[in-house]
């Protein structure tokens, strides 16, 4: 697009791109010359974060030439690509990722050790950039990575937040959020185009005009704009020299400040238009699972879209695209209902600026757009009031109207006399208030929607969707989630990967499948031998890790037991804490003897959305608990609750590898698939959870005899919700139970104030929206039948090899050639 005015004269101003010497000599010029070039500093007076920013800087180098190649390969020859249009991407720590992408790290090692560096200082600097919630954000990470690993053409799109997911700290047990200035100091891996602007209008109104053909037409005139500013970040593939891009956009105010007022000398006034259009891309919405109805929340979903169509339809597309073409050029991956504005934001586009009539932008703008579902909690779909969507877009809501129109026309036609059903799946609903439903916008126009594991997309098919995939059967389709292996096993489990590369080859880290090839050795008693030291190293790792960090002293030669993911009711932390004030129970009221019990430490890592009382409430419960376990001398230190604040990428990087036991125990039908669940079957945890999600996956591939199931399925779930779910019967009918929540409620665990646990208690007891009582009884049992499986160490470690070697398919590759051939038809690697 743009370039030199004349043509260059020095022979490598037209050379190719290069990338520096793969040697420890190249490695330690490129790293002086950022730190005195770019930092400014000789190296005898950098700080260790200028050292970090340095070495960030020197491997990014080594990224770039890739990255202009790659870049410049797909100009060549364009093909279709995937735009993924995500709100959130939870990307972890870049650095470890890049050295192991570009096969640098020994060499990194070397050059720093000679410059009197320690690499691994240089590593904990970095702040993780936390632009995501949890499981859906972290997705969208770990997917764009198999994307450039399997040199699928593709560009990640979304928001660079100024704050991600906010820090949590602990006050007197409760949960106290501190904003996470990720970018405070520096951003070494982001390369920004302040020059590159993109217009982005909101509200005002619509008029009609006749063009100079005689058609009617429609144009908007906003009421208020901002620029979108480009950030590029590198997405390295795994040793193969592809980097695809993933780029996050930033809000602008068109105008710095007004300068009339400024000089009228109100300068706060001069500057307010600035802070309002700049708080688009100022923080992440904390909120997981329970959509936020906020108008700025909006502004930020429209803002990223509008920028990315714009961006791929003028700046990543030939001049003379005819958009007639689009589809055989672009696919948009939805990710959740967060981009699903993009739908009429195209049609607009197509419309007005192109000049389509609607019937034909309608038909392109049905071929581009695919939707992921990531929920099952109807609370959780998303709507926006038709109130709002017109004042702060008004030409879209025009055109969703349109595309209602035609929707339930073909609806009547599909089914006739059926108004009921019409109005069920109407894009507008009525009730509480006029509203626009993103699910079905999303649904009515994409070429396939897809649920993130067999039973979500089952569920999906047959409950929350019904009647959209009795009408469009063949639009849906389901896709199983998974995680990156380098990530989440190559890199964060060093001495697993040894040991597996040095039994069967490289092979399987591009290749997960290969890990079957491991089966065999669950049989053999070294190589066992070998897989609990691995175990026991990781878990000193852990333990240093929890002392330094937040001062924990880990108990030695416990069951590490581990439940980390977003608080959330469905999930229920409550049940594994009353699994442990059980255990507690037991041994102070004299039932159990101390020492006859399994030493079992458990580790909690979870945020709260800030808003949310009971989650907030749960994690208050927790500390409590913990902190008079850990301290109750009657308890001989079998027993001992970890709960590290801000639970993270890089914590659960460190954490899953050391972990014996995964608890996922979700109630049935509510946990759409987990990933975190994958990633500890992958580092051989073995699993004690709910038929949910993907666990009914593992436990298909891993087998009954090597994962501890527990609890009713859905179905019972179903039934048991149906005829009536009373929990106080539950309670007065299981002594063992009974006594774990009068332990909570009298005041135990809290300095005798009932008050404090009141919350959680009187849900429990009187709603239990999600079963806890109902499955206590159950998980109870079955962690019985884990203490027992854990007393053989020689069985568990079979189990648990068993669970490397036959979880390969959840790899986030084998995800995304299920997207390419199933949904996105895109080439790889051309
Ligand atoms: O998505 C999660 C689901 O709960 C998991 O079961 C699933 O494995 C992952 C990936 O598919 N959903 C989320 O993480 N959702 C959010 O974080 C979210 C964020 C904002 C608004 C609504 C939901």
């Amino acid at each position: 697009e743009r370039g030199p005015s004349f043509a260059p004269k020095h022979p490598l101003a037209s050379g190719p791109v290069s990338t520096p010497p793969h040697t420890v000599d190249g490695f330690v010029k490129e790293f002086l010359r950022e730190l005195n070039y770019g930092q400014g500093v000789p190296l005898s007076r950098s700080s260790l974060n200028d050292q970090y920013l340095a070495l960030a800087r020197t491997v990014r180098g080594y990224l770039t030439a890739r990255w202009l190649q790659t870049a410049t390969r797909r100009r060549q020859k364009p093909h279709k690509m995937v735009g993924y249009l995500s709100a959130e991407y939870l990307l972890g720590r870049q650095l470890d990722n890049a050295l192991l992408a570009t096969d640098l790290t020994a060499i990194a090692d070397e050059a720093l050790k000679q410059c009197g560096i320690d690499l691994d200082a240089l590593r904990q600097a970095e702040i993780e950039p936390g632009l995501g919630n949890g499981g859906l954000g972290r997705l969208a990470a770990c997917f764009i990575d198999s994307l450039a690993t399997m040199d699928a053409p593709c560009v990640g799109y979304g928001l660079r937040y100024e704050y991600g997911i906010f820090k949590q700290t602990f006050v007197d047990g409760r949960q106290v959020e501190v904003p996470d200035n990720w970018l405070s100091m520096g951003g070494p891996w982001e390369i920004p185009h302040p020059e590159m602007e993109v217009p982005v209008h909101f509200g005002g109104h619509t008029e009609r005009y006749v063009g100079e053909d005689g058609r009617e037409r429609t144009r908007w005139i906003s009421g208020w704009d901002v620029l979108g500013i480009r950030y590029n970040y590198m997405v390295p593939g795994y040793q193969n020299g592809v980097v695809n891009t993933l780029r996050l956009w930033r809000a602008r105010a068109t105008r710095a400040f007004d300068l009339h007022i400024f000089n009228a000398g109100d300068y706060a006034e001069a500057v307010r238009s600035q802070t309002f259009a700049e708080n688009i891309s100022k923080v992440l919405y904390p909120e997981d699972s329970t959509p936020q109805g906020k108008e700025l929340r909006l502004q930020q979903q429209y803002f990223f879209v509008a920028c990315s169509i714009y961006d791929f339809l003028k700046h990543t597309q030939p001049t003379d695209l005819d958009v007639r073409d689009l589809p055989e050029r672009i696919i948009f991956q939805l990710n959740d209902t967060h981009p699903v504005i993009g739908i009429p934001e195209l049609m607009r586009l197509l419309m007005d600026d192109y000049d389509l009539p609607f019937d034909e932008a309608w038909a392109i703008t049905r071929q581009c757009f695919a939707y992921t579902c990531h929920t099952l909690l109807p609370e959780a779909l998303e709507v926006w009031s038709v109130s709002l969507m017109e004042r702060l877009l008004p030409r879209h809501m025009e055109i969703i109207y349109m595309i209602n129109e035609v929707f339930l026309e073909e609806v009547r036609e599909a089914f006739p006399g059926d108004e009921l059903r019409v109005r069920r799946m109407s894009i507008i609903g009525d009730h509480p208030e006029r509203s626009v439903r993103m699910a079905h916008l999303a649904t009515v126009a994409s070429v396939k929607v897809n649920g993130v594991a067999e039973l979500h997309s089952q569920l999906l098919r047959d409950k929350v969707l019904s009647d959209f995939s009795e009408m469009w059967p063949e639009k849906f389709t389901n896709v199983t989630n998974g995680v990156t292996p380098r990530r989440f096993v190559r890199q964060s489990n060093p001495n697993l990967s040894k040991l597996i590369t040095d039994t069967i080859g490289v092979g399987w880290v591009a290749n997960l499948d290969r890990l079957r090839e491991l089966e065999v050795y669950a049989e053999d008693e070294e190589f066992r031998a070998k897989f609990r030291e691995v175990k026991a190293l990781n878990k000193e790792r852990i333990t240093a890790v929890l002392k330094r960090r937040d001062g924990i002293e880990l108990p030695q030669g416990h069951l590490l037991d581990v439940m980390v993911k977003r608080l959330h009711e469905y999930k229920r932390q409550t049940l594994k804490l009353l699994h442990m004030v059980t255990l507690y129970e037991g041994i102070i009221s004299g039932e159990v003897d101390a020492a006859t019990v399994t030493p079992r430490t458990v580790v909690f890592g979870a945020k709260a959305a800030p808003g949310y009382r009971m989650a907030k409430e749960t994690i208050f419960l927790i500390n409590s608990v913990a902190k008079v376990i850990n301290n109750d001398p009657r308890v001989e230190g079998k027993l001992f609750i970890a709960f590290p604040a801000n639970y993270n990428v890089t914590l659960a990087e460190r954490l899953i590898p050391a972990a014996d036991l995964s608890e996922q125990i979700s109630l049935a039908g509510k946990e759409a698939s987990g990933t975190g669940n994958m990633k500890f079957a992958l580092n051989g945890a073995l699993t004690i959870g709910t038929d949910d999600g993907a666990n009914v996956e593992i436990r298909q591939l891993v087998g009954d005899d090597n994962f501890f199931l527990f609890g009713m399925d859905e179905p019972a779930v179903a039934e048991l919700q149906a005829k009536g779910y009373q929990p106080t019967a539950y309670y007065e009918s299981n002594e063992r139970l009974r006594r774990a929540i009068n332990l909570i409620d009298s005041g135990h665990f809290t300095d005798g104030n009932r008050e404090a646990v009141s919350t959680v208690i009187g849900d429990l007891l009187y709603n239990d929206r999600f079963l806890v009582l109902a499955d206590y009884q159950s998980y109870i049992d079955a962690q019985a039948k884990v203490e027992a499986a854990y007393a053989d160490q020689e069985a568990w470690s079979r189990s648990a090899i068993l669970n490397v070697a036959r979880t390969g398919f959840f790899s986030s590759d084998r995800s995304m050639r299920d997207y390419i051939d199933r949904i996105w038809h895109i080439k790889t690697g051309s």
